[in-house]
């Protein structure tokens, strides 16, 4: 008997995968189809798959051309796969020519031509196809951009910005918009990242046109603004997303819920660390009126390990910060710190303070460290009081997390699921750890 070995995704099976498995079965008599695990997808790059890998299973089942369906999980499983299963023929389509010549050690290796004018891509692009207005002046926005190439259906419709200049030297390749209303209308859906100020105004004017947001973090400068806004979200049946790239990155997310498993034992104590040095120049008030402080730059995204670990309802909070310029509100360095009725935590943030980036959640049996740059990190530990038990994890970002919160958002307003990695209360209570700040309920140094 001649066994047949073959490996896809399968998402959105079409006419392609069909006559593939066709062509493999009749170079044999049993063919065995291996189908890619979602966490083996992303971590070679495929992030738009639309399929779970059960709908993925079942519709090659329902082809009744596979003898056998198996899962593929990992790199270099298929050596394992064609030792364990004897298999006499590897085939795969000629998109892989040459990949998988390695196999030639093991079995025989064919390509078969590929089916042309249908793919998966292009039937995802079919079935979403969003226009994505961009809002705001900061370099950001240029990776935006960039990531937005790797989620299918998204297209960039154009630029609006209060600062014209520094956009267009920034983005020369993009339309710009001269009224954010025309933006809107040429879109179905904005990246906010405007002046922290502006971002009521911004996702307002936004959400009344019926237009899906996503803003990066904070959504605004008080938390009643913020509840507003998602109301208003809701009612206009909107996606409302607030933009943490760390939300969105697998390590983290794994980080989270390794913890919730009680790991480490009870949890006492988070302490998260985002820093970065950045000349400002203060003497520009226009630039200062847009400019992101040091609490709202950073803020947010320290915030988030806290909040999403103990809840928001701590008992006391205290904001010491060096402010040095006060008509705008810009701190150097902050650092505040929570009690809640059974642990504590606290974030530093600057950008005109340096220190190390690490994350480190302390618990009764052990801890997690998460190694600077924590907010982008692929890899933690996780530490005990014998070194011979510590474990550490990998988990592979690209692009600093921004595509998957992109996958995210669209798949949000895809599906009309309003539920993001970031619940609506955290986002609130970020905004009131803004709002605090701003009204200066805090002690200067
Ligand atoms: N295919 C084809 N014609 C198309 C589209 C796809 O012949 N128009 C073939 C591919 O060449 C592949 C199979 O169908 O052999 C499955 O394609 P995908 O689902 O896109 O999976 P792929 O990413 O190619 O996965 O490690 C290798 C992978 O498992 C192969």
């Amino acid at each position: 008997m001649t066994k047949v070995i073959t490996y896809g995704t399968y998402d959105l099976l079409h006419y392609g995968h069909i006559r593939l498995l066709e062509r493999a079965k009749a170079l044999g008599d049993y063919l065995i189809v291996g189908v890619t695990a979602d966490d083996f997808d992303k971590s070679r790059g495929k992030i738009n798959v639309q399929q779970s890998l059960m709908e993925r299973i079942e519709a090659v089942k329902a082809t009744g051309i596979a003898d056998e369906i198996i899962i593929e999980e990992y790199e270099g499983q298929k050596i394992d796969d064609i030792k364990k299963y004897e298999v006499d023929i590897f085939a795969i389509g000629d998109d892989w020519i040459g990949k998988f010549d390695y196999l030639k050690a093991y079995c025989q290796v064919i390509y078969l031509e590929r089916t042309k004018g249908v793919s998966s891509s292009e039937l995802r692009n079919k079935k979403r196809s969003l226009r994505l207005g961009l809002v705001g002046e900061s370099d950001i926005l240029k990776k935006v951009v960039n990531e937005s190439k790797y989620v299918n259906g998204i297209q960039i419709s154009g630029v609006y910005s209060d600062d014209k200049d520094t956009v267009k030297g920034l983005l020369n390749d993009i339309k710009f918009y001269d009224k954010y209303d025309e933006l809107l209308n040429d879109s179905d859906a904005v990246y906010i990242i405007s002046g922290p100020k502006y971002h009521y105004r911004d996702i307002k004017y936004a959400l009344d046109r019926k237009k899906h947001v996503l803003c990066e973090s904070p959504i605004t400068l008080s938390k009643c603004e913020c509840e507003e806004l998602f109301e208003l979200s809701k009612r206009n049946k909107c996606v409302l997303m607030e933009a943490i790239k760390t939300a969105y990155s697998m390590a983290y997310h794994r980080m989270l819920l390794l913890v919730e498993t009680g790991i480490i034992g009870i949890l006492k104590s988070v302490e998260a660390t985002c820093t970065s040095i950045r000349e400002i120049d203060k003497s520009d008030r226009k630039k200062m009126d847009r400019s992101w402080n040091s609490i709202s730059a950073w803020g947010p995204t320290a915030l988030l390990p806290v909040f999403q670990i103990f809840g928001i309802d701590y008992r006391e909070r205290k904001i010491v910060t060096w402010l040095d310029d006060e008509e705008y509100c810009y701190d150097s360095f902050t650092k505040i710190d929570f009690c809640y009725p059974e642990a504590v935590a606290s974030i530093k943030v600057g950008q005109g303070v340096k220190s190390e980036g690490d994350l480190i959640i302390s618990g009764t049996k052990g801890y997690v460290y998460v190694p600077a740059p924590w907010w982008k990190t692929e890899y933690f530990e996780v530490r005990f009081e014998r070194p011979e038990n510590n474990r550490r994890y990998f988990y592979q970002l690209d692009g600093e997390g921004i595509r998957y919160e992109l996958v995210s958002f669209v798949r949000a307003i895809e599906s009309g699921c309003l539920i993001t990695n970031i619940d609506k209360e955290i986002s609130s209570e970020i905004a009131s750890v803004m709002e605090d700040f701003m009204n200066g309920n805090v002690i200067r140094i």
